[in-house]
């Protein structure tokens, strides 16, 4: 193989700054982010953290008809939305809400799609976030053609795309990889390997050696990080993003980490993967490490802990109030924007459910 083949491989094990107990790991090639920077992640680790938990009662609570936790990835999320430029944009799925409002979506926003009230519940353009996407693979191939665009028109922004291992196998994977290697576009394809797609395994997912070697058939380099070390997770995605930046092209980036719940409310984990793979995660939890090193090499003092955990409660307070109104929504809404001109069969199915409203509303 040429030495260009050569550098364009991932790792043969995935690049880790601060090991599961907190302790720096030299790295010849990356960095870690400076003690402030960290410092300002763990806070916003601590509020993603506080973000999933919360949402996770409120759907037990019947306030969210569904939410897909990021429990064990907010490293991944966190870092996603702190490598950017405001003028960047992400390309979320229904997994990283963590990360949608890392970059500044107030909370109760972003769960309005998860309520299912509305498709999405803030305007793409003002924090520069596309809608979460529920179908897979699809915003990869949207993040593609926005940054082809942006390139047509002569800007430097960076469009960083999510999405799952399972997601990998999608045709649209393939065809956004593809295409934006050829054209030399801005994007970092960012890969949280959770190890499962519900309850399918990696293993069923590929036989690759690993999901970032996927990247060298379309001619783009593929780099693996520790998914519960921001610091790592920081420092290859920063350097990904930097070389699309100055115009090197696309590079894809996976994360090795875990899901620590089950998939949504309506998956039982219990029936796939044994409760001793679980906890050995738990125990890589990605926020104890980061607090570790920062705790021992003095960074992080106790009013910094107070104050990160005191703001993240008030986030959590002020979403379950929000979540707690009851939301004004249209049922016409149902039947709007599907047909610029409606047609009779959906005229006739707002009847129908024009009728139902009228009989369930109707005094006993
Ligand atoms: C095109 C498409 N096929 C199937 C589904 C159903 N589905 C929803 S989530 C999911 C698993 C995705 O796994 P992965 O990409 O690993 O993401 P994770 O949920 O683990 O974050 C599947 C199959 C879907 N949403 N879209
Ligand atoms: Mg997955």
């Amino acid at each position: 193989m040429s030495s260009s083949a050569h550098s364009l491989l991932p790792r043969e094990t995935p690049v880790q700054l601060i090991d599961p107990t907190g302790t720096p790991v030299p790295d010849s090639q990356f960095s870690a982010p400076a003690g402030d920077e960290l410092v300002a992640a763990y806070g916003d680790l601590v509020a993603g953290r506080r973000i999933n938990d919360q949402c996770n009662a409120l759907v037990r609570q019947g306030r969210l008809a569904v939410y897909p936790s990021s429990n064990g990835q907010e490293a991944c999320q966190i870092a996603a939305a702190r490598v950017l430029r405001d003028t960047d944009w992400l390309f979320p799925t229904y997994r990283d809400s963590v990360a949608v409002i890392a970059r500044g979506v107030e909370p109760e926003q972003a769960m309005v799609l998860l309520r299912g009230d509305w498709h999405s519940g803030y305007d793409p353009n003002e924090h520069r976030v596309a809608p979460q996407a529920t179908p897979l693979a699809t915003q990869l191939l949207h993040a593609v053609g926005f940054a082809h665009a942006a390139k047509l028109r002569g800007e430097d922004t960076v469009v960083l795309a999510m999405c799952g291992d399972g997601a990998t196998s999608e045709g649209d994977f393939h065809e956004a990889m593809n295409f934006a290697a050829v054209f030399g576009l801005a994007v970092v394809f960012f890969v949280q390997n959770n190890e499962f797609a519900i309850s399918v395994p990696l293993s069923r997912q590929t036989a690759a050696p690993s999901l970032a070697h996927k990247a060298i058939g379309y001619g783009m380099p593929g780099e693996r990080v520790d998914g519960n070390d921001v610091a790592a997770l920081m420092s290859v995605l920063g350097a990904a993003v930097d070389r699309a930046r100055r115009g090197d092209g696309p590079s894809l980036v996976e994360a090795h980490t875990y899901r620590m719940l089950a998939h949504t409310n309506a998956d039982d984990d219990t029936r796939y993967r044994e409760h001793e793979e679980v906890q050995a995660w738990i125990e890589r939890d990605p926020l104890t490490r980061v607090r570790e090193h920062l705790r021992s090499s003095g960074l992080l003092s106790d009013e910094t802990e107070a104050r990160f955990t005191a703001a993240a409660e008030q986030t959590a307070s002020e979403l379950r109030d929000a979540m707690n109104a009851e939301p004004q929504v249209d049922p016409e809404d149902l039947f709007t924007h599907v047909y610029a001109e409606r047609p009779a069969t959906l005229t006739a199915q707002w009847q129908l459910l024009q009728d139902e409203i009228a009989r369930t509303e109707a005094p006993a």
